[in-house]
């Protein structure tokens, strides 16, 4: 195929703008690898950057701005942050006598973490203890690691009869403060429930483990030529049953839709210990409720998923990826609907980033962005087919189109898999970027596309007028606000950078946020769900039928409350 830029003029502007795009910017269709990336995919991608890089500017320039030392600063206890939160008297205590009977019936050293018979450090259960965000820290002393779905029923029978509070635990990269303890719950940890059970490469249906790695996955099924219906930047270390009880959304629901949709069957352990086995693999099954879809979202609060049967697609043979600069908003809607018109059923990703989210990004990283000069807008666009021919053809075209019609006025497309990787670093970086100088309040939601930006230009303004920001002076708590998200699912990520977690800024932001959001019809909460940290505010998405009929299921699956106490319900 000959190189675009002679076959399409308008395309000689889609070029190359640093080092680490050297060659000419014609697109070359390759072959499918998976991408693989990880929840600190930030500095894989430097790396390759930095070894690519041969001239250009100084690594000076693109050194990391300085950080406050994170591993220093101690985490505050929920319970100091949250002084309203009150431990539930009726949960008992742990013994020595409970430890006991957990090590009787897991049988492993590898199984038990014990800080309530054992003299073991707070530091051994910090991972444990805090979330991803720093924000977020309990106080537990017993974590366990079950290896089978019988060991899990016994525990959580025992837990149940004993009314000991426990909270599930699969990675830990929530993003809402669902993963960790409020106070003194024990840790069911599902890391060495990781076997993948069966493969059918005829109807790609996957069935495994609940604490399989979503990369492990991909990995997986892609020796098979499938593909996880699944992908996000904390691939790495989250897991596939986790992602079914956040119901993750990720990078390419716009392609393969959501866990309602994917997942065919459950296996799950009720608070009581009964084991709930619907790990069907039908497509059709219309045989009354579909008690699963209550575990799909559920957040661990009714029962833990020990099990999950999949339908993975076919994995595509081409892959694409082009990184977009525009003027304004409404030009990044004009490229969208183009996308969804020309490109159709081979449009697998369409991400927004603001030209904030990636100065912080670059400043962060210290990685060089692929295009020279300010856009207030960039777009990335993903392309999988399973014809290259084709593909390529609708590529040009509407490549063609929004560089000729200047809805999109800079671009490079990238042609290798470390160029894609870098491509995408800059969308997923952002996420790990925001929390760079100390702290991040996260808004994930669902909003109507034409007002999606608004609320980003509305929360500057509100941080402007309040006097709370500052992009370098230390003094303000605010560092920056910026807007990113998976545009092709109008899923808003706002995220506002800060020095330091602050009440002053939380009262600015909460209700603030959700009110504007509830005015628009919208969701407080798209992907990452509700945790600790929206607990207060489903009301500003859900009716009080709902919200009511919600408590029902919850007394029906755990009368005694002993499941992720304290969170959304
Ligand atoms: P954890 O954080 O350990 O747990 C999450 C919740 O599920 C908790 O409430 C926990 O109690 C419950 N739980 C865990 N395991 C089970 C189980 N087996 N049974 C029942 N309940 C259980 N999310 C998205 O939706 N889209 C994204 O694009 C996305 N990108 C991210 C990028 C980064 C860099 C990070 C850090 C996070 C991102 N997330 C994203 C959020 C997070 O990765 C997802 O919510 C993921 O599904 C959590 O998986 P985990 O294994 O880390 O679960
Ligand atoms: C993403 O899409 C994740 O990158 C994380 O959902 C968003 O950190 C966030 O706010
Ligand atoms: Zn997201």
């Amino acid at each position: 195929m000959p190189p675009l830029h002679r076959t399409i003029p308008a395309l000689r502007r889609l070029r190359l703008a640093n080092t680490a795009f050297q060659q000419p910017a014609h697109l070359r269709l390759r072959p499918a690898t998976a991408p693989l990336r990880c929840l600190h995919v930030t500095p894989r991608a430097q790396e390759q950057e930095k070894a690519e890089s041969t001239t250009s500017a100084s690594s000076a320039d693109h050194a990391p701005q300085d950080a406050p030392d994170r591993a220093q600063s101690k985490i505050k206890y929920t319970s100091d942050s949250y002084p309203d939160l009150k431990r539930d008297s009726r949960f008992k205590k742990v013994s020595k006598e409970d430890v006991e009977h957990f090590k009787n019936l897991l049988g492993s050293e590898a199984a038990i973490l014990d800080g309530v018979t054992k003299e073991t450090g707070e530091e051994d259960f910090e991972q444990y203890n805090s979330d991803w965000m720093r924000k977020y820290r309990g106080q537990c002393r017993l974590v366990l690691k079950p290896e089978t779905t019988e060991q899990v029923s016994g525990v959580l029978k025992y837990c149940n009869e004993q009314c000991l509070a426990v909270v599930p635990q699969g990675g830990n990269s929530g993003l809402v403060g669902g993963s960790v303890p409020v106070f003194d719950e024990i840790v069911i940890n599902l890391s060495r429930m990781n076997k993948v059970r069966s493969f059918d490469d005829v109807s790609g249906v996957l069935v495994a483990d609940s604490g399989v790695i979503l990369q492990q996955a991909d990995e997986y099924v892609g020796e098979h030529n499938h593909i996880f219906p699944l992908d996000l930047g904390a691939k790495g270390t989250c897991q596939i049953g986790a992602n079914v009880a956040t119901n993750a959304g990720g990078l390419r629901l716009l392609r393969y839709g959501s866990m309602h949709g994917n997942i065919l069957g459950l296996e799950c352990v009720l608070p009581d210990g009964t084991v709930m086995d619907d790990l069907s693999k039908l497509r059709k099954n219309n045989t009354g409720y579909d008690l699963k879809q209550l575990f799909i979202g559920g957040e661990g609060t009714i029962g833990i998923i020990t099990a999950i049967s999949i339908l993975c697609p076919q994995r595509s043979s081409a892959v694409n990826v082009a990184y977009f600069g525009l003027q304004s908003y409404e030009k990044v809607m004009d490229a969208f609907k183009e996308a969804k018109k020309q490109l159709g059923e081979i449009l697998s990703a369409f991400e927004l980033m603001d030209a904030q989210s990636q100065q912080l990004y670059h400043q962060a990283s210290g990685a060089k962005l692929p295009l020279e000069g300010e856009h207030p807008f960039y777009c990335l666009i993903e392309t999988s087919g399973s014809n290259t021919e084709h593909d390529s053809e609708k590529l040009n075209a509407f490549l063609e189109h929004v560089m000729s019609e200047e809805i999109v006025a800079d671009g490079v497309v990238a042609e290798s898999e470390t160029q894609l990787q870098s491509l995408w670093a800059c969308r997923e970086g952002i996420s790990e970027a925001g929390q760079h100088w100390g702290g991040v309040y996260k808004y994930d939601l669902s909003l109507p596309l034409p007002e999606l930006y608004s609320l980003v230009e509305d929360t500057r303004k509100m941080f402007e007028g309040n006097g709370l920001m500052h992009p370098e002076d230390e003094k303000f708590p605010v560092k920056d606000v910026v807007g990113y998200g998976h545009m092709g699912d109008s899923n808003l990520h706002l995220n506002v950078a800060t020095r330091r977690y602050d009440k002053d800024v939380e009262k600015a932001l909460e209700p603030w946020v959700y009110e504007w959001v509830s005015k628009r019809q919208g969701s407080i909460s798209a992907e990452h769900g509700l945790g600790l940290a929206k607990k207060g505010f489903i009301g500003y998405s859900r009716s009080e039928t709902m919200i009511k009929l919600m408590g029902k299921i919850k007394e029906t699956f755990d009368p005694n409350g002993i499941m992720n106490p304290y969170k959304y319900i």
